[in-house]
């Protein structure tokens, strides 16, 4: 610390080689280096394992020096700055992506290749980093690759937890959860920054202190925990900007509790330090019914708190007021789970800078927008008051305030229609008060956002009503999209080949809107011929991976069906496995002559059930059994084949949707907020099998409703049909296995 000074900024520059280099030689060394001294192996003796950290860690240096420059480039041009606020964020992988997003791929391929290496397969050596749950998380990795590519000066913020999502494994049929060791071997792609910590303060009482002859409130905290950043770097596409993801993780607090270390119980003192550590200890595995338990509020205000400090501490690096924050400033809430960050930006601008409560109250409507990424009550999340009150006594207080105002307003707006009024109160009263957080974002943002055009449409029609009749003009929608570099790129690089070879151009890479250039080629019969040999060999990669997890021997020639998502009733994976029960029922009981017309078929599945779910784990169970049952039939042979692909996560999906011909998309309609995955499909090539639904509905519209299979009711047909009740008839052979599976 201080070196800059003492050393001089002339002799730092002279000693630095700036910039690395990239040939095939300079990497090899590189390379060798890291395994010599970071990975401390003999360069003359290491493995598949330490090859891929040394050259993890060879990318890594390339990160930094543009992050570096970034961080620099962005504090000299002091941008608004926009501050995306997640609980989860499933990025995968980041070997492959990082080397091609810096655009280095191709020549550690070749360096490798000369010392022996093959550069996929060292891919292969890396875990995934699952700090998410699905849909939701996914959006949120891909959103950071797209802002990074698109220069935004763009900041993540979430949790470092220790153990991502549970790792599922199939015994017997029925998922086990077991707990996700990510970090245990290293994680090269995080930087540990020792000095940006924070103290993240909770519990204790609030008192009434004088202050200029008035007086206001203080919170005497009761606990304190410790936040440390984990900075992971985030390069873009063809540019040098390489933005940052800032996880926290909890530490024990440095203020040490001097009453247990004076009473010589020393030994307990420093057994509870440690237990502040389980704040970031593990993800939620819930991804949509709200659990009102402690931790979970803990984690979220953890977050908030050690993000917003951070951010405040930036604007205050170079403004000596609040005048300019919401000119410098967004915060995006991803869903509910960060929306105590309103009611800290009031705390902190209120009680810790001594702004007055109306200014405070300008700042924050200006400087938070809310994404809202389902239409199921059951998502949205509602603090018990009792748990808040415990916990963040001064934030209740606040959000009592901001709700006190909000229905003062309210009632010369709407006049006293008690039963709208109460509806629309951030508190809920009730057996149990509950404070409503999904109406803490809509009073407090200036857009609510939804994910899909429907999406918006059923917010704006139900869902949210009330809200959108009395602020029509905070209600707006972004249809989710997916990163075509990880979805193409990555994942399916032959593909990517071809579509550059084809388009002449790799411009597609960075906009996206350039594959509808292939239109022109449609009809080519060599693009066709070229298309078929880079899926057939996508799919005989999956086969050879399904054999491995699940033992059974797939034909690439069949159809590969696939269906892979986090498993939910909405999403009616236990109407595809009652097809498929239905599928084999008819070839049992056809001609043996007709067989032949049958298109041979493998069905895949895939997906995890929320520990907590009795109905989404028996129906994993009922896929298993199901298969058991059809695979092993000689007399339908490869005309159908079920497998259940265990653990699903980011990596799994690159390796089945580049080998899928169809993918199924059949929630009931009404029920997808938009869905993702469908695109990520329909980018290489694959059929979709999809109901008329959230963004379902927009994909029509691009491609066509003759390009796809239109699956199911629609929305205005869902209610008669609920009326009418079930008509499905299952055979009598499965009706048995079905009844006493479910
Ligand atoms: C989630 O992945 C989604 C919604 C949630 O509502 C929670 C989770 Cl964990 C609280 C998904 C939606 O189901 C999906 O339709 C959407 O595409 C995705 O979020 C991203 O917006």
């Amino acid at each position: 610390r201080g070196g800059e000074t003492r050393v001089g900024v002339e002799r730092m520059f002279g000693l630095m080689d700036r910039f690395l280099k990239s040939d095939p030689s300079s990497l090899q060394k590189d390379i060798l280096d890291h395994v010599e001294y970071t990975v401390a192996r003999s360069r003359f003796s290491f493995d598949d394992f330490e090859a891929y950290q040394a050259l993890a860690h060879s990318v890594r240096d390339r990160l930094i020096e543009r992050w570096h420059d970034t961080q620099l480039h962005f504090k000299k041009k002091d941008p608004k700055r926009i501050y995306f606020l997640s609980m989860e964020f499933l990025m995968g992988r980041s070997l492959s992506n990082s080397a091609i997003n810096l655009g280095i791929r191709d020549q550690y391929a070749d360096a490798l290749k000369e010392l022996g290496f093959e550069f996929e397969v060292l891919a292969e050596q890396e875990g995934d980093a699952a700090l998410g749950n699905g849909g939701l998380a996914r959006l949120s990795a891909c959103q950071m690759d797209s802002l990074a590519t698109m220069d935004y000066p763009a900041w993540g913020y979430g949790l470092r937890y220790q153990y991502g999502l549970f790792r599922q494994v199939i015994l017997d049929g029925y998922q086990h959860e077991q707990p996700d060791y990510w970090l245990n071997f290293g994680n090269p792609w995080e930087i540990e920054r020792v000095h940006v910590t924070y103290p993240v303060k909770f519990y204790g009482t609030v008192e009434d202190e004088n202050f200029n002859g008035g007086k206001r409130k203080v919170w005497l905290p009761g606990e304190t925990v410790e936040a440390v950043a984990y900075d992971n770097p985030i390069p873009g596409h063809g540019t040098r900007n390489t933005i940052t993801l800032r996880l926290w993780a909890a530490k024990p607090s440095d203020q040490i509790d001097m009453e247990s270390y004076n009473t010589g119980d020393y030994i307990n003192a420093v057994v509870n330090r440690q237990r502040a550590e389980t704040i970031s200890s593990v993800l939620f595995p819930d991804d949509r019914s709200y659990q009102g338990k402690e931790l979970r509020l803990k984690q979220q205000y953890f977050f908030v708190s050690a993000s917003l400090q951070d951010i405040i501490r930036r604007f205050k690096d170079s403004h000596s007021n609040f005048d300019d924050f919401p000119e410098k400033v967004a915060l995006q809430l991803n869903d509910t789970h960060p929306s105590l960050a309103i009611a800290e930006v009031m705390r902190v601008l209120v009680d810790e800078e001594h702004l007055g409560w109306n200014r405070a109250w300008d700042i924050v409507c200006k400087i938070f927008s809310f994404t809202t990424h389902t239409v199921l009550p059951e998502g949205l999340e509602k603090v018990p008051v009792d748990l808040l009150e415990s916990l963040l006594p001064r934030h209740l207080q606040i959000i009592y305030d901001i709700n006190f105002d909000y229905i003062e307003e309210l009632k010369k707006r709407i006049g006293l229609d008690y039963d709208r009024l109460s509806r629309m109160s951030i508190v809920e009263d009730g057996a149990i008060k509950s404070i409503r957080m999904a109406n803490l974002a809509i009073v407090c943002s200036h857009t609510v956002n939804g994910v899909s055009r429907v999406h918006s449409e059923l917010l704006k029609t139900r869902v949210f009503k009330d809200f959108y009749e009395l602020w029509p003009h905070k209600f707006d929608y972004k249809t989710n999209g997916v990163t075509q570099r990880r979805w193409i790129v990555v994942s399916n690089p032959s593909l990517s080949a071809l579509i550059s070879k084809w388009l002449g151009t790799e411009a597609w890479i960075r906009d996206v809107d350039l594959l509808a250039g292939l239109q022109e080629q449609a009809a080519n019969a060599d693009l066709h011929e070229e298309w078929r040999m880079v899926r057939k060999v996508n799919k005989m990669r999956l086969a050879e991976y399904i054999e491995a997890m699940s033992g059974v021997k797939v034909s690439v020639s069949a159809m590969f069906d696939v269906q892979i998502k986090r498993i939910h009733e909405y999403k009616r994976q236990l109407l595809n496995i009652l097809g498929i029960v239905h599928r084999y029922d008819c070839i049992k009981n056809m001609e043996k002559s007709d067989r032949t017309k049958v298109v041979p078929r493998v069905c895949i599945i895939g997906g995890k059930a929320a520990p907590g779910y009795e109905i989404a784990r028996k129906i994993i169970k009922l896929c298993n059994a199901v298969a058991e049952k059809i695979n092993n039939d000689p007399d339908v042979g490869d005309l159908l084949k079920l497998v259940f692909i265990p653990d699903y996560n980011v990596s799994v999906a690159e390796l089945v949707i580049p080998g899928a011909d169809l993918s199924q998309h059949i929630s009931t309609a009404g029920h997808e907020a938009s869905g993702t995955g469908s695109m990520k499909f329909l980018m290489n090539g694959c059929l979709l099998l999809a109901t008329e639904d959230g963004s379902t509905v927009e994909i029509i519209e691009e491609i066509g409703k003759d390009n796809m299979f239109l699956f199911g009711a629609k929305m205005h047909e869902v209610p008669a049909l609920r009326e009418k009740g079930p008509t499905l008839k299952v055979p009598l052979q499965f009706a048995r296995v079905v009844r006493y599976v479910m």
